[in-house]
């Protein structure tokens, strides 16, 4: 058994409505579009975990490599005693955090929060064994929305790896920062992974890989939709795309409907007809400038402090204090 807290924000039955609003909207506006939030069923983040180990696939390994590279200095900048953690799923990179806060000496509590409880239950119960001296207080919850739950008081970090924030679109991406940042108190911290601007030749790859594990990545959307919705795509007949938009300087994903088809949405009372060719947006995933990451916080209230890359500069972390 655990000893640690859990608090639950975000039930089955609240993303099951949200997922019939994204798909009820998505799937009837022109273009067609569904957030990548849907892609991480049980099946999702396993394709995903795969991607993360593709010889093509850089952002994380990178950001890992230079988070061990430069916790203590974080640890050092920061001088957090709460390290609050979104979408808290890559362990690794949480015990670098730990470890390095614990080195120095300020860390008392840690308080992953992420949309699945199961997730979160399995890693509040390792972690419970191996940091015995740390408050554990786990948050169900939904990072776009339930911050205003998280536990108040300490001197806070709140970390936000993995380069997410890329998935959110800019407007989304400005209401997030200022929903963090209304949650902080004057002097508390964010520590935010970014991808950084790289060149086509190499972005590109990363989110089409030569084995496929990113096409059936994106398709798992599909899937999720055919289970939870009750819908009949079939998968085999929508092919993946990738774009590089070098005006927006994000990374898109696409699927390409291969055939006209009529779609039923069951759960929805929907039927979506796709022309042959037809593209469906269903992630974008930003990449960004040093200067870009210091004028979103600046826009949002927050003051850039530090800042690390690794040697290519494909990857940030930054920190920045409210
Ligand atoms: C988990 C959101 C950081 O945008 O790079 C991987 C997801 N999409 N391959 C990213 C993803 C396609 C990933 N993030």
């Amino acid at each position: 058994m655990s000893l640690a807290a859990l608090d639950v924000h975000l039930t089955e039955s609240d993303a099951s409505a949200a997922l019939r609003a994204d798909a009820a909207a998505g799937l009837t506006a022109e273009p067609k579009v569904l957030p990548p939030k849907w892609f991480y069923d049980a099946r999702g983040s396993e394709l995903f975990e795969q991607i993360t180990e593709l010889p093509e696939y850089y952002p994380t390994r990178t950001e890992r490599a230079l988070l061990a590279d430069s916790v203590d200095d974080i640890a050092a900048a920061s001088g957090a005693d709460t390290i609050v953690e979104l979408g808290s799923g890559s362990s690794t990179k949480t015990r670098l955090l730990l470890d390095a806060f614990t080195r120095a000496g300020t860390l008392r509590s840690y308080v992953p929060q992420d949309v699945s409880e199961a997730a979160l239950r399995g890693a509040l119960d390792t972690l419970s064994g191996e940091y015995p001296d740390l408050e554990l207080r786990g948050v169900v919850g939904d990072f776009t929305r339930d911050l205003g739950r998280l536990p108040r008081g300490g001197r806070r970090m709140i970390a936000f790896l993995g380069g997410t924030i890329g998935n959110l679109l800019p407007a989304e991406r400005a209401a997030f920062l200022a929903h963090v940042r209304s949650v902080l108190d004057p002097g508390e911290q964010l520590l935010l992974g970014t991808g950084l601007v790289v060149a086509p030749e190499v972005v590109v790859p990363a989110y089409d890989d030569a084995a496929g594990v990113t096409a059936e990545f994106n398709r798992n959307v599909l899937h999720v939709l055919n289970r939870e919705l009750d819908a009949d795509f079939v998968p085999d007949d929508f092919a993946h795309v990738a774009v590089w938009d070098a005006e927006n300087e994000w990374i898109e994903m696409r699927l390409r409907a291969t055939r006209t088809m009529t779609v039923h949405v069951r759960a929805l009372d929907l039927v979506v007809e796709f022309a042959a060719g037809e593209e469906m947006r269903t992630e974008v995933s930003a990449k960004f400038h040093r200067n870009g990451v210091r004028e979103m916080y600046a826009g949002a209230g927050f003051e850039l402090t530090r800042w690390w890359a690794d040697p290519d500069d494909r990857f940030g972390l930054s920190l920045a204090t409210a």
